[in-house]
């Protein structure tokens, strides 16, 4: 063994571990399960003021691939990474310091310690970017917790590998067994790893250098490592055992010439996943695209998570070009590149020419985006609107919804049940749970509180239901304003059977009624229909996430927008936030549509308000009254029933179209702005205010082109 200081490895690790540093991230350890697991993880430097967890950027979670600890596989990604990312980087259980004495050896297991990690850290959403044995780890993520994994990059990585791929890799790699490919003991079995993974041949290495890397990053906890591939789920059949993300947007990643998961695995992948992955292929690399060509692997999943969805499918060619230059800059920089260079330079040309040419075919597409806050019903909308105009929702899909409607069930019963312990504490008569059913309480708040739900057993429903009767819970129920109970608790408590069903698939009302936090941009292209035919005009429509941390990504959609579909709650008059309980959500309304009609880019763009949950807010109004908001605190109410109702909507109506004259500089008033009663649940009304806002938009356009 080499002494330290002669020691290659030991000096890169000096330089590497000031690069992490450096990227303002610094070593932690974390307990997990009962002390039982422990997960060390390079994160965000807490005694660096500002370096620290930054509430403003977004989280990456980067996970490593089998062989030496994650430090030495995200170098290049961290430094790059860091300045947009809260970056965290951890070692799985059994790389680097991180270990358990649990028996769990699967990759679950490896995606349930990092999903715990992020929970114990205060991150509640992230994206994640595995490679090789940690994109099969990022994939769990993303399948387990799809509400927690905003976007997901797998790279290199045969999650759809089957029992024959493990023995083709085997014969390639003329060994009998994987541990020898994987674990290599001997310089002549690393030599066999690196030229399978890598795409340019190394010249040859000196064998001090490689026993030097076999015994400082792969003779630590050999027999938990192997036990770890002997574990793994993934693999085992002659069928590929994933089930697709159709509602994740995924990034996959693949080296041209990579000879551990061949590029037809990558092809094959990108169709299982679903429609909202897309596959990138990086040339002249191999199983280590992050390591060979850092710079254009960084740029794409950089424009994964930031650009490319946006500029490919709007009018940002600026943006594209700034990237691309910045490509051909950081390769340039290194002779080696000269080839990929010319390459690149080629592909730019050909990027560019599409870019062009779609420029010009999207000249007459019409750009509307849904805004508001969160829980507005902006995804709902969106849905009525695919379910309208667009080819509706295809069984894989409605199926993907029944995770979604199981958690809503499990939070709304756990925010009841939590809801109900706290206002006992002043009113035990009303708020008090019976005995009988104290115990299927706490049992109900536990799994609401686990990260993986349960599917929805009959047993499990019975339960929610006999606590959904208690009396105590009905009466928490009537106060919901004050809890975070979600709009849907109603009709997803009164459905409880059906939903546990074991064949249960969603229905399109199950579908509109399930909640789930938007995070990102998603978009449909659409073309309403008339009368008798379409109208001729083309949309495409956006929805972003309403919530506080998502409305930085607004600005990037700004650009070249026809129309603004603004959602406001009606009915959120009387309740908080959900990001933040100190603050009344009428009030927050009040100046996101503010702000937003203050951008100097809306100039031209017409506004369509729809006052929304109309539905709710037509019972509400006559219990709680409207004064009972800051905005509204001159409200009088004048009768009651019907009438009282529309003279409250009439009043918040008002207020809205002063707010948007105090907030329209003189010479912008001609810009559109129309007010609807909407409740997006309902299909036919929906169906109807589209038409008027087409109407609107159509006419707009022939007054701008001076025929009317
Ligand atoms: N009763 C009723 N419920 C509605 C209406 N509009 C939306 N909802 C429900 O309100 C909840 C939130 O609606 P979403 O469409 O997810 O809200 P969002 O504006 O997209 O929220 P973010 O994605 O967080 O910004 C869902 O459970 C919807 O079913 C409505 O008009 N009436
Ligand atoms: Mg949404």
């Amino acid at each position: 063994m080499l002494p330290f200081f002669l020691s290659p490895v030991s000096l890169y690790a000096i330089y590497v571990r000031r690069c992490f540093a450096g990227s303002g991230l610094s070593q932690q350890t974390l307990q997990l399960d009962n002390d039982q697991t422990t997960l060390h993880f390079w994160g965000p430097n807490p005694k660096l003021s500002n370096q620290t967890q930054n509430p403003e950027k977004p989280s990456l979670v980067l996970i490593h691939g089998f062989g030496p600890a994650a430090m030495w596989q995200w170098r290049n990604q961290v430094q790059f990474f860091s300045p947009h990312f809260n970056v965290y980087v951890p070692n799985l259980v059994f790389f680097g310091n991180s270990t358990t004495g649990s028996p769990e050896r699967t990759e679950v297991f490896q995606a349930s310690s990092v999903a715990k990690m992020m929970e114990k850290v205060g991150v509640e959403r992230f994206s994640v970017m595995g490679t090789s044995y940690g994109g099969f780890v990022a994939y769990h993520l993303a399948r387990m917790w799809p509400e927690r994994v905003e976007k997901a990059v797998i790279a290199s990585s045969g999650v759809n590998m089957r029992r024959g791929d493990h023995e083709a890799l085997l014969k390639r790699a003329k060994l009998e067994k994987i541990e020898d490919l994987m674990l290599p003991s001997t310089a002549a079995q690393l030599n066999k790893l690196l030229t399978l993974a890598m795409a340019r041949r190394l010249d040859i290495i000196p064998d001090f250098f490689l026993s030097d890397i076999i015994h400082k990053l792969y003779s630590d906890k050999r027999k938990e490592k192997m036990e770890l591939l002997k574990g793994l789920t993934l693999g085992r059949e002659d069928t590929p055992n994933i089930s697709p993300l159709p509602n994740k947007e995924v990034l996959i990643v693949w080296g041209e010439k990579d000879q551990i998961f061949p590029l037809e695995m990558a092809t094959e992948l990108n169709e299982l996943l679903g429609p909202k992955t897309k596959l990138e292929v990086i040339k002249n690399t191999a199983h280590v695209p992050q390591v060979e060509n850092p710079a254009q692997f960084n740029n794409i999943v950089k424009s994964f998570f930031y650009i490319q969805h946006i500029v490919q499918k709007t009018r940002a060619p600026s943006m594209l070009s700034i990237l691309i230059e910045n490509m051909g800059l950081l390769c340039s920089r290194n002779k080696h590149y000269n080839e990929e260079d010319n390459e690149e330079n080629a592909q730019t040309a050909e990027i560019e020419r599409r870019i062009e040419q779609e420029t010009k075919a999207e000249k007459h597409i019409q750009k509307l985006l849904l805004l508001g806050a969160g829980e507005s019903g902006k995804s709902t909308i969106f849905k009525q609107i695919k379910l309208l105009f667009q080819t509706g929702f295809e069984e894989s899909e409605l199926k993907s919804y029944i995770s979604v409607i199981h958690a809503n069930v499990y939070q709304t019963i756990k925010v009841l049940y939590d809801g109900s312990k706290e206002l006992a504490q002043n009113d035990r008569e009303t708020f008090e749970i019976s005995i009988e059913n104290k115990e299927i309480g706490e049992k109900l708040s536990t799994i609401g509180s686990r990260l993986d739900y349960p599917r929805l057993t009959k047993e499990l429903a019975q339960d929610i239901e006999t606590l959904w009767k208690d009396a105590a819970i009905q009466e928490t129920c009537a106060r919901g304003n004050e809890l975070q109970v979600p709009d849907c608790a109603h009709y997803f408590m009164e459905n409880l059977q059906r939903l546990a069903d074991p064949d249960y698939v969603p229905t399109k009302e199950d579908v509109l009624h399930a909640r789930v936090r938007t995070t990102g941009v998603v978009e449909i292209q659409f073309s309403p229909v008339g009368e008798n035919k379409r109208s001729g005009e083309v949309y495409r429509l956006f929805d972003v996430g309403g919530q506080r941390n998502e409305r930085r990504k607004w600005i990037h959609l700004f650009e070249g927008v026809t129309a603004i579909i603004f959602c406001a709650a009606l009915s959120e008059y009387d309740q908080t936030l959900f990001e933040d309980e100190s603050k009344n959500r009428m009030m927050e309304t009040r100046e996101l549509f503010e702000w937003v009609l203050k951008q100097p880019c809306f100039e031209k763009t017409s506004f369509m308000l729809f006052l929304n949950k109309f539905d709710i807010f037509e019972k509400k109004v006559l219990n709680a009254p409207l004064n009972v908001c800051e905005w509204f605190k001159d409200y009088q109410p004048v009768s009651t029933g019907k009438q009282e109702m529309e003279h409250a909507y009439e009043y918040v109506k008002k207020k809205f179209e002063e707010l948007y004259f105090q907030s329209t500089a003189p010479d912008r008033v001609d810009r559109v702005f129309k007010i609807y009663k909407t409740t997006a649940l309902d299909q036919k009304l929906v169906k109807k205010t589209f038409k008027l806002v087409d109407e609107t938009l159509r006419r707009r356009n022939l007054f701008e082109a001076g025929l009317l």
